[in-house]
């Protein structure tokens, strides 16, 4: 009612909405990064992807030239993190609550980082819920995808907003063996009853939404422990690491 009220600067607001959509649209027909964002790359990767044996991912996920060094220990999406090369080894780990930007308060905040799109740039999938209502799950305040390179504040070339419930964990699986990333979600689904989910690797979309599930990869799971999720299976989609990468 107030803005009712001051009928300029309601002018003044929708002017600016404009504005900024006006601007987003151009963004988007440009081809050009977010605004934080990495530039655009040109090309692939110069630094090759590879897995220590100790599970992490060295890539160059913000195309700044350096590998960075990807973990997530959990092997949930809780405790992802990304340490980007700086020049002389890694800098401070960023968390997965860092990398989600607005929604990083939230009860539950996960991550993955893979090259869902099969560009070449490893693409980060995040998700922050809430705390569980009771019987009806919760839809997450943030769902999305972020395509690479991305920042330290998880702003990559472009984010689309995924199609999940309550998500509870999220990591990076290979359901329909074209040994391309896909994306495994742990979810609430209402009264009780917990679900793992399949979100394939698209090369258009970069996730395929959960309409796309025909072959029924979802599977229902009476325990809200996400370890069911499908081991993290990293290794199949990066070369192993030498030893000159001081992590063999
Ligand atoms: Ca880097
Ligand atoms: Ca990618």
């Amino acid at each position: 009612m107030r803005i009712m009220s001051h009928p300029t600067r309601h002018a003044q607001l929708l002017r600016r909405t404009a504005a900024l959509a006006t601007t987003a649209v151009l963004l988007g027909a440009c081809g050009e990064s977010e605004a934080g964002a990495p530039p655009s790359p040109s090309g692939k990767p110069s630094v090759p992807s590879c897995v220590t044996s100790s599970g992490d991912v060295l890539a160059d996920i913000d195309g700044d030239g350096r590998a960075d060094r990807v973990s997530d220990p959990s092997h949930t999406g809780a405790r992802l993190t990304v340490a980007f090369g700086a020049k002389t080894g890694y800098g401070k780990p960023v968390g997965v609550r860092k990398l989600v930007g607005d929604g990083g308060g939230e009860k539950g905040v996960v991550g993955a980082v893979a090259d869902f799109d099969g560009d070449g740039w490893s693409d980060l999938a995040v998700v922050a819920t809430g705390e569980t209502q009771g019987d009806d799950a919760i839809k997450p305040a943030v769902a999305k995808l972020v395509s690479g390179p991305f920042s330290s504040s998880g702003r990559g070339q472009h984010t689309r907003n995924l199609d999940l419930v309550e998500t509870r964990g999220v990591s990076v699986a290979d359901y329909n063996h074209d040994s391309r990333p896909d994306l495994a979600v742990f979810s609430y689904n209402g009264d009780g009853v917990y679900q793992t989910e399949a979100r394939l690797g698209s090369k258009d979309t970069g996730l395929t939404d959960a309409s796309a599930d025909s072959a029924g990869y979802t599977k229902y799971v009476y325990s809200n422990n996400p370890v069911k999720l499908p081991p993290s299976g990293l290794s199949k989609f990066y070369p192993k690491c030498g030893k000159a990468d001081g992590s063999g």
